[in-house]
């Protein structure tokens, strides 16, 4: 979903050029100024990226070309705004993507070449990706559920409903069905664009917030809409959503009316929404950045106010706490934050030291932007909070392409598990693609790969009682973005591709 970062430099190139309307000749940077330099340039509006995390054929080829862009520099013959399809190219004129004006010198940006290119290793190092094991992956058994007639399976979203034990299904080509627990479709509905996230509350019909365009795109065609169980299409409940991905339902501000939160991803600009009383003309912008990708609303500084943890995942990546004030306001912090190339993804809060605290983990191997190279630093998180909302790192579990996870007790042993999976990763190595990680009770996490999910890309997975038998299973939604990600797995030799993996958890059978 991500493809470009260091944005917001072009805000700093806007401040930056009208500071320095007639700039005099500009002193001839040293090679001992380009840190200093890289620093400036490199770290003003995300993390500053160290050159060690890439190879430097990765920076130099790819990754510096599109930054020179975003900061003026360009070859006479080019115009970046051609890499654009043209009603995108308006769109990010608009906001003044590519700058036309260097907003440093010459000498600076060599440096900064000179520095990335210096300093940056031949060859990124290989991550271990074998874990040290334990009985977890071995309680799970796979199916695969066939949905439709596409040989390649583009699942966008999945949502179960425990009181009425629906399982929701969603696809790119704009469908909305819904399973009962044998799969047999007992609905079916049709979207205007993508259906990604759902809104399940009791005493309302459901609904499918719809994404717009699964590429990165700067237009607000996105919305949420009502599965109305008299028809065969979704209704608009409202629209003129920035790429929305999640939605959550809660009583925000304690009126006694639930509020709605939004996950509008965006893509140069972008926002975490929240409509008042659910009422989308009452419209508050909580954070006002691209990237917002998932949120969890919890008291977590237990004053009785409900706060929220997002997850920005684009140029800024990095996790705010919005700590409620008790007057319908909140105050932003940044709870933690990552270097551009670690590509966050996702994140789940629960307490897995069992210290009554809320803990995180978080998932990052986005590798769909300038750098798609294996990183041995892309994987999961896990982030301890030290009872005061401070939060560590304590274990980093190396997953390649990391994206969706989720937390649940899978052995029932009374402490929250993981099971995550890699999406964004190069396809040559499948049957690594479903992590199901055993907590040791203490917030040290082991395990291993599941069993027969090398069928598929898993875009979307879910932690349910499919069954009802009492232990949480997990289903798994297939997603190819294109035909050359398909190919590879063919290459591979898969055969067929299910839409779903369902992965039957079978602790209570023991
Ligand atoms: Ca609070
Ligand atoms: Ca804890
Ligand atoms: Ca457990
Ligand atoms: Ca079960």
């Amino acid at each position: 979903m991500k493809i470009g970062w260091i944005i917001c430099l072009v805000m700093f190139g806007i401040l930056f050029g009208a500071a320095c309307g007639n700039p005099g000749p500009a002193p001839i940077v040293t090679p001992q100024d380009s840190l200093q330099v890289a620093e400036k340039y490199c770290g003003s509006c995300h993390q500053f990226p160290s050159p060690e995390l890439l190879d430097s054929n990765t920076w130099i080829k790819r990754v510096l070309p599109n930054m020179g862009w975003r900061m003026g520099i360009r070859a006479a013959s080019e115009n970046p705004y051609d890499s654009l399809q043209p009603d995108e190219a308006i769109l990010a004129r608009k906001q003044n993507l590519y700058p036309e004006k260097a907003i440093l010198t010459k000498d600076e940006w060599a440096a900064i070449n000179s520095f990335y290119a210096s300093h940056a290793p031949k060859q990124l190092r290989e991550a271990d990706y074998e874990q040290p094991g334990n009985g977890l992956s071995r309680r799970f058994q796979a199916d695969g559920i066939y949905i439709g007639q596409k040989k390649a399976p583009d699942i966008s979203l999945l949502s179960y409903d425990e009181k009425t034990a629906l399982l929701y299904v969603g696809d790119a080509g704009n469908n909305v069905y819904a399973f009962n627990t044998q799969f047999k479709t007992v609905g079916k509905w049709a979207t205007p664009s993508p259906p990604v996230a759902m809104l399940i509350a009791d005493n309302q019909l459901p609904e499918v917030v719809c994404i717009g365009s699964i590429a990165p795109s700067e237009k607000k065609e996105g919305g949420l809409y009502s599965l109305n169980g008299g028809q065969q299409q979704a209704t608009l409940v409202a629209g003129n959503l920035a790429r929305p991905v999640q939605v959550l339902q809660t009583d925000l501000d304690k009126n006694g009316v639930d509020d709605v939160l939004i996950c509008a991803f965006g893509h140069i600009t972008g926002a975490l929404v929240w409509w008042k009383e659910g009422d989308s003309t009452q419209q508050k912008i909580l954070v006002n950045q691209p990237g917002a990708r998932a949120l969890q609303v919890t008291d977590i500084n237990q004053d009785g106010w409900p706060d929220i943890v997002v997850l920005m995942a684009q140029a800024r990546e990095e996790l705010l706490l919005l700590l409620a004030d008790g007057r319908g306001g909140f105050s932003n912090q940044v709870i933690a934050s990552f270097p551009p190339v670690y590509g966050v993804s996702y994140f789940e809060m629960g307490d897995l030291n069992g210290d009554g605290f809320a803990d995180i983990v978080v998932s990052n191997g986005d590798n769909w932007d300038l750098s798609p190279v294996r990183k041995y630093y892309h994987g999961l998180r896990v982030l301890l909070n030290d009872q005061q909302n401070h939060f560590k790192e304590a274990q980093f579990i190396p997953l390649s392409g990391a994206g969706k996870l989720v937390m649940a007790d899978f052995d029932q042993d009374g402490d929250k598990d993981l099971a995550a999976v890699s999406f964004y990763d190069d396809g040559i190595d499948p049957a690594r693609s479903v992590l199901l990680l055993e907590n040791d009770g203490k917030a040290h996490f082991t395990g291993g790969y599941a069993p027969n999910t090398d069928v598929g890309k898993w875009l979307t997975m879910i932690a349910a009682d499919i069954d009802r038998d009492g232990d949480t299973d997990i289903v798994l939604g297939s997603y190819f973005h294109n035909g050359a990600e398909w190919i590879k797995l063919l290459g591979q030799g898969v055969e067929t591709f299910p839409s779903l993996v369902v992965l039957w958890n079978e602790t209570v059978k023991r």
